[in-house]
Order: structure tokens, then sequence, then C-alpha cells
């Protein structure tokens, strides 16, 4: 296993849309082990092919704290609909925009189809963080980040702090 750099924003290839995956094989199967352990490294909930600059569509994500047995879930080739579009306010937060935390409303109630590690085809129904954090995610795929719900004024704030940071640590 190994871990995986994580791109971060503004990175352009954060604005990649991703293609679908057309076989699930071992060597995605590593992929996705590796990305299990770059999730776990840097604490997130959940991370996308895309912010490890793969441009294809599977995503990882796992709600258990520390205390909590893990729950890795795996969704390939994900697809989305809305089952009920009440707006959902969480405080939304991505390793690919580290240290801001914001505000984001999303449809609170998410069917979500896809393939699992195996290949085969599964389904569920989302609501509360599963709901927020898969919408996050499948918003990575099509190229699209948290921030980008934000005001102009907020973005650009951001995206300026994080720049700098940027430049900071490639001059060190
Ligand atoms: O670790 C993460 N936490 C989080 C909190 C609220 C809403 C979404 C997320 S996803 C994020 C990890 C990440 O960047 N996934 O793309
Ligand atoms: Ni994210």
């Amino acid at each position: 296993m190994s871990l995986l750099e994580i791109l971060e924003f503004p990175d352009p290839r954060l604005r990649k849309k991703a293609v679908p995956v057309e076989k699930v094989d071992h060597v995605l199967k590593q992929t996705i082990d590796d990305m299990f352990e770059t999730m776990y490294a840097a604490s997130g909930i959940g991370l996308a092919a895309t912010q490890v600059n793969i441009q294809k569509r599977f995503l990882i994500i796992d709600l258990a704290d520390e205390e909590e047995e893990d729950n890795p879930l795996v969704f390939i080739n994900p697809e989305i609909t809305v089952l009920d579009p009440e707006p959902y306010r969480h405080e939304e937060g991505c390793l690919s925009v580290p240290g801001y935390f914001e505000f984001v409303e999303r449809p609170s109630k998410v069917l979500v189809k896809a393939l699992n590690k195996e290949g085969a085809p599964f389904e569920i129904e989302a609501e509360g963080l599963l709901a927020v954090c898969i919408q996050h995610e499948i918003d990575h795929l099509n190229g699209k980040l948290f921030v980008d719900y934000l005001s102009v004024l907020k973005r650009q704030r951001i995206k300026s702090k994080l720049e700098k940071e940027h430049k900071q640590k490639t001059s060190a």
C-alpha cells in the first residue's frame, strides 16, 4: 500500500470531468486500497479519485469516527437521483481545500446506484451526513468543489490564501 498525493484547490486538475470505469480489476482494487490508506491518514471521511489525480468515476467513504469500527464504502460509476430536494445545511470541509469549513445546502435525501469493489451493482438511499458526503464526492468526479457553492468573494479569499501557502511550501 502507498499514500497518494491529494491535489489542492485551485489545481486545474481538480476541474477535470472523470470518465466511467470500464473494468473492475485488481489494479483498480489496489488503487482503492491506497485511497483508503490516504484518506485515513488524512482523517477524511470521503475521497474521490479526482483528488488523487485519477480521472475515473469512483469514490470511497467511511463515516466511522475514531472510536468505531471502520465502515469502508466503495462507489464505482455512481449514479445519483434526488429523492427529497428539501435543502439540508451542513458544514463541509475538503481534503483538497485544507483548513476551510463552510455551510453548504444540498438535497436532503438521494438514491445512489453504483458498483461495489467486486463490480456488483448495489443501491442505497442516503440521508444526513452520508447524503452530504456522497454528493460532495460525486461533485469531485464532475470537477466541482464545495467552494463553488460559496460567494465569489469567499471563494476568492480561500483561493488566494491557499495559493500563498503553496508558494511558501515550494520556496522552502
Ligand atoms: O473529510 C471530509 N469531511 C467532510 C465533511 C463534511 C462534508 C464533506 C466532507 S468530505 C471530506 C473529505 C473530502 O474532501 N472528500 O472529497
Ligand atoms: Ni472533497
